[in-house]
């Protein structure tokens, strides 16, 4: 392939809403059915890029696809170079604001537009990105809602079962009691070793996300996840000074630029960008650079097909959340071992749709 960039076809949205093994009930909403956009980048030169796009709740996939189809007419023709068409984007967006939508369909074909790359290139999208291939620790979380202590800890058997050797729990039980017995409940049922992390899902004010925080102190959590609004970035410091857990938090981040108030306010000692919420590849890397000088630990939220290759070249990675709920869908699943991720050696994300698949969750 030439070094010439490729110059786009069309873009394709499509909406599908595809089964869960364990559907996710949190301290902030539920996911019964994981509904996504995919997005197909076409070029003139017959390389297709693919990403997908979590859409949380199943009244945003049509609206989505929607509007990535309409930003599609504004860059059909356009060179296949994601920092331009970001640019490109976000000059679209100025008046309407860069967050929600916007945001993710940007970085939905940002995505797209590196894997094309890559492609492109021949490479896989971390040796693209100068990254070194390696496995990644990853945490199982696929399951471990807010549910009954028995359903909890039959699942905390079941999760750890394929090799992990960490998983994590939703916490906001009734109260830091309830919350306290799940743990435990928890640790009783798996090996002693096992890395266990929890997940407020924002649930909580800052004075009960502190006394509940105090209340786990002792348990030996790896972290404590969005104890809060995800936005309070002062609440996060003073949580954070009241407790010894580590606190948790980044997948509400719209863009590096949260990132960085984050970090100025001292509201989290490791962070976790969502890569679309992030801004795709190009805020991923963004992100990761914040990070760096002041050594902050960073961990992936969810997209873990793509966000193993960020990780990898990630300086301070940390943990990569795994999930399998975009799996009915794809050629091939993220590849897991021993409880950690390997970037799939296929040029370009690795991220290809079953299309028999498709055609039948299609929306
Ligand atoms: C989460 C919540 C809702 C859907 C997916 C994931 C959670 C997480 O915050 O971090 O896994
Ligand atoms: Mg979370």
């Amino acid at each position: 392939m030439s070094a010439e960039a490729l110059t786009i076809r069309a873009l394709r949205a499509r909406a599908v809403s595809l089964p869960m093994n364990r559907p996710i009930y949190t301290g902030g909403g539920s996911v019964t059915k994981f509904p996504m956009v995919l997005v197909d980048l076409e070029t003139e030169e017959g390389i297709c890029g693919c990403s997908y796009i979590f859409c949380y709740a199943p009244f945003v996939m049509l609206p989505l696809a929607q509007l990535l189809e309409n930003l599609g007419e504004l860059i059909v023709g356009d060179q296949v170079v994601p920092l331009a068409l970001e640019e490109k984007l976000h000059k679209a967006f100025r008046l309407l604001g860069p967050q929600g939508f916007t945001a993710m369909a940007a970085a939905g074909i940002d995505m797209a537009a590196w894997d094309v790359c890559a492609k492109a290139a021949g490479q896989p999208l971390v040796q693209l990105l100068g990254g070194q291939s390696q496995p990644i620790p990853a945490y199982n979380s696929t399951g471990l809602s807010i549910t009954d202590v028995n359903r909890v800890r039959s699942e905390a058997r079941e999760l750890v079962e394929p090799g992990f050797s960490a998983i994590k729990v939703r916490l906001g039980y009734e109260d830091a009691r309830a919350d306290v017995e799940i743990v435990r409940a928890i640790r009783n049922a798996v090996p002693d070793e096992m890395t266990l992390m929890s997940d407020y899902n924002q649930s909580l004010t800052v004075p009960e996300a502190i006394r509940r925080a105090h209340a786990l102190d002792g348990e030996g959590l790896c972290w404590i996840e969005e104890p809060t609004r995800a936005d309070d970035y002062a609440g996060y410091a003073q949580i954070r000074q009241a407790t010894h857990t580590p606190i948790q938090l980044g997948e509400n981040f719209w863009g590096p630029h949260d990132m960085a108030k984050a970090i100025a306010a001292g509201s989290g000692d490791f962070l976790m960008p969502d890569v679309n919420k992030i801004g795709g590849v190009s805020g991923w890397l963004r992100a990761a650079a914040l990070a760096e000088p002041g050594g902050i630990p960073v961990s992936s939220h969810l997209y873990p097909e793509i966000s193993v290759h960020l990780l990898a070249a990630t300086p301070t990675r940390h943990w990569l959340e795994y999930v399998d709920w975009a799996e009915p869908v794809l050629q091939e699943p993220a590849q897991i071992e021993d409880g950690h991720a390997f970037p799939s050696s296929t040029p370009g994300t690795g991220i290809a749709w079953n299309e028999d698949a498709v055609s039948q969750y299609l929306v």
